[in-house]
């Protein structure tokens, strides 16, 4: 799994802030007020601990901040441990915490400790991306989106679209993963030569770890783009030419769908 960067994190805040801004304007719901309404769940003051993981490639920069300022900027209750790994969870139950987030290298999980729940940041981040160009108000006639990138938060994202019933093209690099998609899901296979399928989208998901695999024939002018894939899989110059509107940011929409996943 391609893991994040410092880098990576280093706008994140004025991104969180940005998209929440974008999300308002195209579903009319903030992103609190979407996940509210997407998982029927709200908060009701718990306390959310964050403890710092070592194992692995260890400690992030910033991670753990990353996501205090998520809980904050939301109006919720949190902390970061002060000691890390199995002494920091042992001093988050000590401290009164409701639900623990933590990750290592492998997964990244939010944990209620009152109600038992627990929730994955692959799938509850490709269903809030997914939730997000369903919502979309001046999208909502067009049920076809292309999802391109079929792994563990793209697959997710499928599922999704399929309960929302869009129409859903897919692809992905490995024509295997294209194939085992299209026999366990309703869904149809992206392919520009059938004259079946739709060339350009006005709804696309993105889930890569890949630049540029939103290439300018797929793209319609002021296409929407859900992609929660890092590095960013459009280029700048498309993003311009298009007048594309692009929802994009490293981990915090991710973190919240968590959240209201195990509320
Ligand atoms: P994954 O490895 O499970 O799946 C990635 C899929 O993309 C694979 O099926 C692969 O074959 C496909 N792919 C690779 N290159 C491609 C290309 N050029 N064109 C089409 N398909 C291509 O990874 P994942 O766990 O699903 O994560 C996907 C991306 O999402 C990663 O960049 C990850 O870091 C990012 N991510 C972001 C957030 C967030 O909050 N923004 C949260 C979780 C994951
Ligand atoms: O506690 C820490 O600082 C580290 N142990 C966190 C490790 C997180 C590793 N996972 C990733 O980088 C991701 N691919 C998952 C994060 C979700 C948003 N992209
Ligand atoms: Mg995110």
């Amino acid at each position: 799994m391609a893991l994040l960067t410092p880098e990576d994190l280093a706008n994140m805040t004025n991104a969180l802030v940005e998209n929440d801004r974008l999300i308002t304007e195209l579903t009319d719901y903030s992103l609190d007020g979407l996940c509210r309404e997407i998982y029927d769940t709200a908060p009701h003051n718990e306390k959310i601990a964050i403890i710092p993981i070592t194992a692995g490639n260890g400690i992030i920069g910033s991670f753990s901040e990353s996501l205090l300022f998520t809980v904050k900027h939301f109006g919720m209750d949190g902390f970061i441990t002060e000691n890390t790994d199995v002494a920091g969870y042992y001093e988050a139950v000590m401290k009164g915490a409701d639900i623990i987030l933590m990750a290592d290298d492998l997964a990244y999980i939010a944990h209620n400790l009152k109600n038992g729940k627990i929730a994955h940041n692959q799938i509850c981040t490709g269903r809030i991306y997914a939730e997000i160009l369903c919502h979309a108000k001046d999208y909502a006639d067009d049920k076809d989106v292309l999802v391109i990138g079929l792994g563990k938060v793209g697959t997710p994202a499928v599922e999704t679209f399929l309960k929302e019933k869009q129409n859903v093209y897919v692809f992905d690099v490995d024509s295997k993963r294209v194939d085992e998609v299209v026999s366990n899901y309703p869904v149809f296979k992206y392919d520009p030569n059938d004259s079946k399928t739709p060339k350009s989208f006005f709804k696309i998901f993105e889930a890569t770890p890949c630049a540029d695999t939103i290439c300018e024939d797929v793209l319609k002018q002021n296409s929407l783009v859900s992609t929660p894939g890092i590095p960013c899989g459009i280029s700048g110059e498309l993003i311009e030419k298009y007048g594309i509107r692009i929802v994009l940011e490293p981990l915090g929409i991710g973190t919240l769908s968590m959240l209201y996943a195990v509320f």
